[in-house]
């Protein structure tokens, strides 16, 4: 649905009918152009644009039996030898929306019941997904621009009492973008209610679409959506899509702060609406700052509570942003210099922390264990989603927590980074890589180690971990990175347990087939074992197959994992 809106957005500029957003990233535009094939020669911009849109269009609403066309979005952003497992394993889906509706019919009563065909199903959903939320962030990319290194702040004493405070909450830039810009226009009107200013800050994923992009700070993440509320001094919490707790009303119902919903497929009784269309983005968002507006000449200031927390914050790292980094170590080869790291025993792999909070857990408690845990064991550490949330807060996306967490060889490694970059403010423990969808990226960075290597993705000493995993979303995400080849650890039970056959699948027989799986470990310590046992058996395995490929002098590897 992300992706539809990117690319229903993307149509409207190309008509003429969205004046409010612009092409704003040519260098993304020509190497998505590049990547998924659409030719430039004697093109401009525009055209290009427009036929990326079709392409996406195309790509999202391909029916099923189109044997010859291939979902380009998908096949040209991974490896070939990923494409021809898909196609082996009969799983790789067409298009987006007909794959949807295949899964929708298979599991109507009366339908499918056999657990194997309908995992399968699931798995070709899973690859769907993938292939649409690399269209959501591209389009992000082309329209907002791609991320690079920030400095911000996060928790929930970013609010200031001086100020009309806004959150932006949900998942959508195309939203949070206006209001962010709007914001900096209407300075002159909150002056005139008394306010300094006009302070927007972040939840959840569209918090982390305005981080990365803006440098908006970070209010907090999923579970402690509710908190911002109760301090008294936030005005207005403007939704879009996604997460939103219905009981934020109930509990602004205490306090003067207006709810605000935005999108028509999320609406909640008593909170007000304001229908955001495209056409009129930039009114849209004037009309949800002046309900914050009225709201606070209603504030009461004897019930104003701020907590004084707040960290620090460096983020912005799209693999762009990564590889820019890594370049002023190899500008010939940017990603050599990880890869080596990694083949020198300096760090012991790559993990993805990905994904939500689980109310079943202390909230953000397994996210800070596991990082801390990894940190100590060299290994380099990429964030998406609530899981960079809890980072953010905790101040672990900055030097000081590498100083305090990182071992030996994280520290060299991260060292030697920012001597070669000269930067002024240095490196964090944890890289912030953008909202759920932007999962995208770090699956691009193990494809680009795996390109390096000469292998599959499945022979790469590269993890994703979902310590709090929670939403539906999630599933799809973690079953599309143990398809494509990771060791998918989720901290939470998930209701596959009761049968030994599906459970048998995702732990096992999909390394079997596709070269990733999953791990189910609630303890975050065990979980980091479990982790640093499939990196190191990565590591081992990869520098077996090289070494026999130097003796036998060939340029296969074993194609087995
Ligand atoms: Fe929602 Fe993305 Fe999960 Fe957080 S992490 S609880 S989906 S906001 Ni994706």
């Amino acid at each position: 649905d992300h992706a539809r809106h990117m690319t229903h957005v993307g149509e409207m500029m190309v008509e003429g009918k969205a004046p409010d957003y612009q092409i704003m990233d040519q260098n993304k535009l020509h190497a998505v152009a590049d990547r998924v094939g659409v030719e430039r020669e004697g093109k401009n911009d525009e055209e290009v644009f427009e036929e990326l849109v079709k392409l996406a269009k195309e790509d999202l609403t391909r029916f099923e039996g189109a044997h010859e066309k291939p979902f380009h979005w998908l096949s040209r952003s991974i490896l070939e030898d990923r494409v021809s497992k898909l196609e082996a394993c009969n799983i790789m889906p067409r298009g987006v929306f007909g794959t949807i509706s295949e899964n929708i019919a298979q599991t109507h009563v009366g339908m499918d019941a056999d657990p194997v065909n309908l995992v399968f199903q699931g798995l070709k959903t899973s690859v769907a997904d993938f292939g649409s939320e690399h269209i959501a962030t591209d389009l992000s990319d082309i329209i907002f621009g791609t991320p690079k290194p920030v400095v911000s702040e996060a928790n929930l004493g970013v609010l200031d009492k001086d100020y009309v405070n806004i959150a932006v909450h949900g998942h959508n830039p195309i939203l949070s973008e206006m209001i962010v810009k709007a914001a900096r226009e209407m300075k002159p009107d909150a002056e005139k209610v008394g306010a300094k200013g006009i302070k927007v800050s972040g939840i959840c994923c569209t918090g982390n679409e305005v981080l990365m992009r803006q440098g908006v700070p970070v209010l907090t993440n999923f579970s402690s959506q509710e908190l911002p509320i109760m301090t008294g001094a936030l005005d207005a919490m403007v939704v879009d899509i996604q997460c939103i707790m219905p009981g934020i009303r109930a509990v602004a119902e205490c306090f003067h702060t207006r709810i605000i919903t935005t999108s028509v497929n999320v609406k909640i009784p008593g909170a007000y609406h304001v229908d955001f269309v495209e056409d009129r983005a930039v009114d849209k968002a004037h009309e949800v700052i002046n309900l914050a507006l009225a709201a606070f000449k209603e504030r009461n200031s004897d019930r104003i509570s701020i907590p004084e927390i707040k960290h620090k914050v460096v983020a912005g790292f799209s693999l762009e942003a990564l590889m820019d980094i890594f370049s002023a170590v190899n500008a010939d080869n940017p990603i050599k210099v990880l890869t080596d790291a990694i083949d020198s025993g300096e760090l012991r792999g790559v993990v993805l922390l990905a994904g939500c909070n689980n109310l079943k857990r202390i909230h953000d408690n397994n996210h800070l264990e596991m990082a801390k845990e990894l940190a100590k064991n060299n290994v380099f550490m990429v964030t998406t989603g609530c899981a960079a949330g809890a980072y953010a807060k905790a101040g672990m996306m900055t030097w000081e927590a590498v100083e305090e967490y990182a071992g030996d060889g994280l520290k060299a490694f991260l060292g030697r980074l920012n001597e070669a970059n000269k930067l002024e403010e240095k490196l964090p423990l944890v890289f912030h890589m953008g909202s759920c969808v932007d999962n995208s990226r770090a699956y691009d960075l193990m494809t680009a180690m795996a390109r390096q290597w000469g292998v599959d993705t499945p022979k790469v000493p590269y993890a994703a971990s979902a310590p709090e995993a929670m939403s539906e979303k999630a599933v799809a995400i973690g079953s599309w990175c143990v398809t494509l080849g990771m060791p998918t650890h989720v901290g939470v039970y998930p209701y596959i347990t009761g049968s030994d056959l599906v459970n048998g699948i995702a732990l096992q027989i999909a390394d079997d087939v596709y070269g990733g799986y999953f791990m189910w470990e609630e303890d975050p310590h065990k979980a980091v074992e479990k982790i640093l046992y499939a990196l190191d058996d990565r590591t081992w395995k990869l520098k077996v197959h090289r070494q026999a490929m130097e003796k036998y002098e060939t340029e296969s590897i074993s194609a087995g994992w």
